[in-house]
């Protein structure tokens, strides 16, 4: 009889122990655990940072939570390459860095991101709020909120620890609604040490719901649109690389086929519909441009890039359809005569649905005179691209880069310099969406590395980087990063010895070299070699052509230095014309 009493009470008592130390030692949760959490719970998956105080646990542990960590050498190249991993997928790409200085790095990025309108988001640690209001001079002590502030779309900071799941779901929603772009998330070292019971952390955590609602654009703006649209004479489509985020492949593709419209894609948007498409007027496009009566731009700004919709490259003043999701973008240079206000893809499928009902396709004076336009343009160019000069020129050396990637038109292209951009930008024809990433809006040196490596590890396929020499020196030391994660990341250095060329003189006969030039002859396929990597040193276009083909079934990291003229080329490529000219009149 005693026997179960007994036990029964020493259940019980065992029981009532358990509970004390639950209560007495309920189960905690951190800020650290509530980042990595937070980022989880929306699907986030990869960081792209640089560890150091106060971030480096929080590095560790969202690679032991399963995230990848992908760690740069300098915060702006991976900061580039969240910003470019945004881009592909919509989601924010993510970049972790630690304060102040390693804050000001990333926020070049940011910055450039919120330009192009990528989102993306930078995290930055802090110092500690108390030290660095008083400005009493703490470890990195920067006001970093205030400062990232006029370079993002949006900036929050957090101070508690049950704020974290509020302050990422706020910073994802700000980046990818409406306009996609920037946004910085401030968090002081102090908030990651905090700990909260781990039952009410979890309830703290937001999975953000359609954090980039669908805008129906106003039937009285589609019907106005298609009514410019049918009485249009010379009607021309200008896809912009908004019309490639968008992931509207389908919709856009039908457009410009039922309409018969000729377009023209700005260099981010190419690929969204094959370069060699029958209605692609990219070798006409000055022509075009000056030429077309009505233009509808989807996705495009009519900024530097676009000569302001105005002046000699427009030709006659002409009627402007602007399909955009900021509706402060319409009229932000020249009148916009249709206005459509929404996402892409509810804009285009509207204005499809409007124009299946019946739409005269072009006439064909004006197909005609494109295409004539296109074959006196082309004949020119397969003139230039045949040279075969040694040393290789810009035509010749991208001619061989051009026939090797027709032939995967799966593999990303990263493409910065002066006139190394300029010609790729033309020659190298893409076919797949959002394969080519380029310096964009700001026409920035840098990003190089940054987007290959971004490229790569959010596609899983390779990428060919096209460089100037000077270009590639913003983010060179990236080759380690790309050699250690393995990347299939090939990167051809278009080296003429200088920024734009190498042939500059010092005019004062001193020992310092020109402005513009570089060490003479360098070997820049060496410096993969010290990291592992594959090196290629490429004299003619037979050699080089040989050595991408090679590296590319290599599927490894590998740099090609391709020797180039060093008189090759213009000063700033395309953009001499911007050089302010001196007025002065002394000597
Ligand atoms: P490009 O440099 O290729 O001409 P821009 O960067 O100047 O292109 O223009 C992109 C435009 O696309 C921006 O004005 C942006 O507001 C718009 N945009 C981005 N995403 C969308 C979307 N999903 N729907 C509508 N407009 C968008
Ligand atoms: C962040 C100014 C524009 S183009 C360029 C520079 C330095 C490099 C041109 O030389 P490169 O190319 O790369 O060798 P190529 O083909 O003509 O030989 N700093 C930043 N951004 C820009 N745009 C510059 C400087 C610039």
């Amino acid at each position: 009889m005693n026997e179960p009493k007994l036990k029964s009470i020493f259940t019980s008592t065992d029981f009532q122990q358990t509970e004390l130390t639950a209560i007495e030692k309920p189960e905690l949760t951190d800020g650290f655990h509530l980042v990595i959490d937070a980022l989880k719970c929306n699907d986030i998956d990869t960081i792209f940072g640089l560890v150091g105080i106060p971030i480096t646990d929080l590095a560790r542990l969202a690679q032991a939570e399963g995230m990848r960590f992908i760690g740069f050498r300098h915060e702006q190249n991976a900061g580039n390459a969240a910003a470019i991993a945004g881009y592909m997928t919509q989601k924010p790409g993510v970049c972790l860095t630690v304060s102040a200085p390693g804050f000001l790095n990333g926020l070049t990025a940011l910055a450039n991101a919120t330009t192009n309108c990528f989102p993306m988001i930078l995290i930055s640690g802090s110092s500690e709020r108390e030290i660095v209001d008083l400005q009493q001079g703490d470890y990195e002590e920067m006001d970093q909120l205030n400062a990232a502030k006029p370079f993002a779309k949006a900036a929050y900071r957090v101070l508690k620890a049950e704020d974290i799941g509020i302050g990422v779901a706020r910073a994802i929603r700000a980046a990818v609604s409406g306009r996609p772009g920037g946004v910085y998330l401030d968090l002081p070292a102090q908030l990651l040490g905090q700990s909260l019971d781990a039952a009410h952390g979890r309830k703290s955590l937001v999975r953000v719901v359609e954090p980039a609602p669908r805008q129906i654009p106003s039937p009285d703006a589609v019907q106005r649109a298609i009514d410019l649209l049918k009485g249009a004479k010379r009607p021309l489509i200008l896809l912009g690389k908004g019309a490639a985020y968008a992931q509207a492949d389908a919709a856009i593709h039908t457009l410009v086929e039922t309409s018969g419209i000729p377009y023209l894609p700005m260099s981010m948007a190419k690929g969204l519909l094959p370069d060699n498409h029958p209605q692609c007027a990219s070798a006409a496009r000055s022509f075009v441009l000056a030429e077309a009566d009505v233009v509808l731009l989807i996705g495009a700004r009519l900024n530097w890039l676009l000569a302001h919709g105005k002046g000699k490259t427009w030709g006659a003043p002409k009627k402007f359809i602007q399909i955009d999701i900021a509706p402060t973008e319409i009229d932000s240079n020249v009148a916009v005569a249709a206005p459509v206000i929404g996402d892409i893809g509810s804009c285009v499928s509207a204005l499809l649905a409007g124009i299946k009902s019946g739409f005269n396709k072009p006439s064909t004076d004006w197909t005609a005179s494109i295409q004539a336009r296109k074959d006196k343009n082309l004949a020119k160019m397969a003139a230039m691209l045949d040279q075969n000069t040694v040393p290789m020129n810009f035509h010749g050396a991208l001619r061989a880069i051009r026939d090797v990637m027709k032939t995967r038109p799966d593999i990303n292209v990263v493409n910065e310099g002066a006139n190394t951009l300029d010609f790729a930008r033309s020659i190298i024809d893409m076919y797949e969406p959002r394969k080519r990433f380029d310096s964009g809006t700001w026409g920035i040196m840098g990003i190089g590395m940054g987007y290959a490596i971004g490229a790569a590890v959010t596609s899983c396929l390779p990428v060919v980087a096209i460089e100037g020499d000077s270009a590639f020196g913003f983010s060179g030391m990236e080759l380690e990063t790309i050699c250690r994660y393995q990347l299939p990341v090939v990167t051809i250095v278009f080296n003429n010895n200088g920024v734009y060329r190498g042939t500059d003189v010092n005019p004062t006969g001193g020992a310092d070299v020109a402005p513009t030039v570089f060490v003479k002859g360098a070997r820049y396929d060496k410096m993969i070699e010290a990291f592992g990597g594959i090196g290629y040193n490429a004299t003619t276009p037979a050699e080089l052509s040989k050595f991408l083909i090679e590296a590319i079934a290599a599927n490894k990291p590998a740099l090609i230095n391709a020797v180039i003229d060093e008189a090759a080329g213009t000063e700033s490529g395309r953009l001499t014309n911007l050089n302010p000219a001196s007025t002065a009149t002394k000597k």
